[in-house]
């Protein structure tokens, strides 16, 4: 039997503001743009989560829920410091660490570097994390990547949780069917249409049907309902695109100014490709545009060649804009994205992540205002390893 275990940082971009401005602990923090330049929450305080604030709501209604919340600009300089002290501490037991954003990671510790149980390694793990960083995080142990997930998102903050196999069928049954893996909004909306809000309800559905609403997924689905989730623990993700996408502070109708964006974007590109490693280039471009009403829509176009360079994916982009209505209707995000690597497969650090499009987001990464502080705690770890 395998011992998985998931960590995820608690509140994490808010936890670390938090930290490097002790005057905001236990206030309502969120961490996102202005609201005057239509910006999102990336993440907020469990203070401010009391309010109904969450990740990814405009800023402008965040701070319509709590007025009284404190806005700060993300620090990401900072947070992939952090990333990596985590990190550092996940390697001091086994390199079998799968990444899946700067604060989420899973790790495979069924042979370890300690012999120590999964359980112990986890508590271990979050003490150390504490000392190091002066900042929580829940655990999950289990025994595949789907109950440990589920497990250390069972209790926060500051969680550790274990399912252990004759625990697991009570446990999943009691999981709203949103905890899933490869249950998104769409498809949490779909399950819901069915009448599958729980573990428990998906337990009931036979394959086929499953199968008849969710394809392919259906059967990984009916899997998961019975625990079963042979997927392993990869150290390396291969990416498959690279973008950057902008939300306009006004909606724009001026086609050149849309174009300069765009010329400034294919900048950024060249420079993402060459930091992801993928100087080969990419051959498939993709143009997002959201118009003021929100509806989204993509061009794309797959060459026989990759592109690489700033000038040919700009080119290639002003034929996509063609086919658009840009210049016609105001538009309020304009976003750029590259996949179909070339020749060489290249895995993806963690780090790397910030470049990708961050779901509708566009955050300016700002000098650290400050640094990173050492913490001073007795060590309990002496005092777990004694026992
Ligand atoms: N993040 C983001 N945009 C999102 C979701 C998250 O920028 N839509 C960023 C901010 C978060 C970080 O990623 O701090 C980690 O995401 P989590 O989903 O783990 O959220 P938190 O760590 O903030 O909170 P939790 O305690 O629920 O894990
Ligand atoms: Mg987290």
């Amino acid at each position: 039997m395998r011992k998985i275990i998931h960590i995820d940082m608690d509140a994490f971009f808010a936890s670390v503001e938090q930290r490097e401005h002790p005057e905001l602990m236990g206030k309502p923090v969120i961490v996102g743009g202005r609201p005057e330049d239509r910006s999102v929450v990336a993440t907020c305080s469990y203070e401010a989560r009391k309010f109904g604030i969450h990740s990814a709501m405009a800023t402008s209604r965040a701070l319509s829920l709590c007025p009284q919340a404190i806005l700060v600009e993300p620090h990401f300089e900072l947070y992939v410091k952090v990333s990596e002290e985590i990190n550092s501490i996940f390697h001091e037991y086994t390199d079998l660490v799968e990444s899946l954003s700067l604060d989420e990671a899973y790790l495979d510790v069924t042979d370890n570097y300690t012999g120590l149980t999964a359980y112990r390694i986890a508590k271990e793990i979050k003490i150390k994390i504490f000392l190091k960083t002066g900042l929580t995080a829940s655990a999950g142990v289990s025994f595949n990547k789907f109950l440990a997930k589920a497990a250390s998102g069972y209790k926060k903050p500051d969680g550790l949780t274990i399912v252990l196999p004759e625990n697991a069928e009570s446990f999943i049954k009691r999981l709203p069917i949103g905890s899933f893996i490869g249950v998104g909004r769409v498809t949490e909306r779909r399950m819901h249409y069915l009448g599958i809000r729980t573990g428990a309800d998906l337990f009931e559905r036979s394959l086929a049907e499953l199968a008849s609403n969710f394809g392919k997924s259906g059967e990984w689905f009916y899997n998961l309902a019975r625990g079963i989730d042979d997927s392993p623990v990869m150290p390396y993700h291969k990416r498959l695109s690279a973008g950057r996408e902008i939300t306009l502070p006004r909606d724009i109708l001026d086609i050149d100014k849309i174009r300069e964006l765009l010329k400034s974007i294919s900048d950024e590109e060249e420079d993402i490709l060459k930091i992801i490693g993928e100087e080969n280039g990419a051959r498939t471009v993709t143009l997002k545009i959201k118009y003021y009403d929100f509806k989204l829509i993509t061009r794309s176009i797959t060459l026989p060649f990759p592109l690489f360079k700033s000038r040919d994916i700009f080119k290639t982009v002003l034929q996509l804009l063609d086919k658009t209505e840009a210049g016609k209707k105001k538009i309020r995000l304009v976003g750029i994205s590259m996949s179909n690597f070339g020749k060489k497969e290249v895995k993806a650090k963690p780090d790397d992540r910030l470049l990708l499009f961050p779901e509708g987001k566009f955050f300016k990464i700002r000098p650290i205002s400050s640094g990173c502080s050492q913490y001073q705690a007795s060590n309990p770890l002496s005092e777990l390893r004694g026992s």
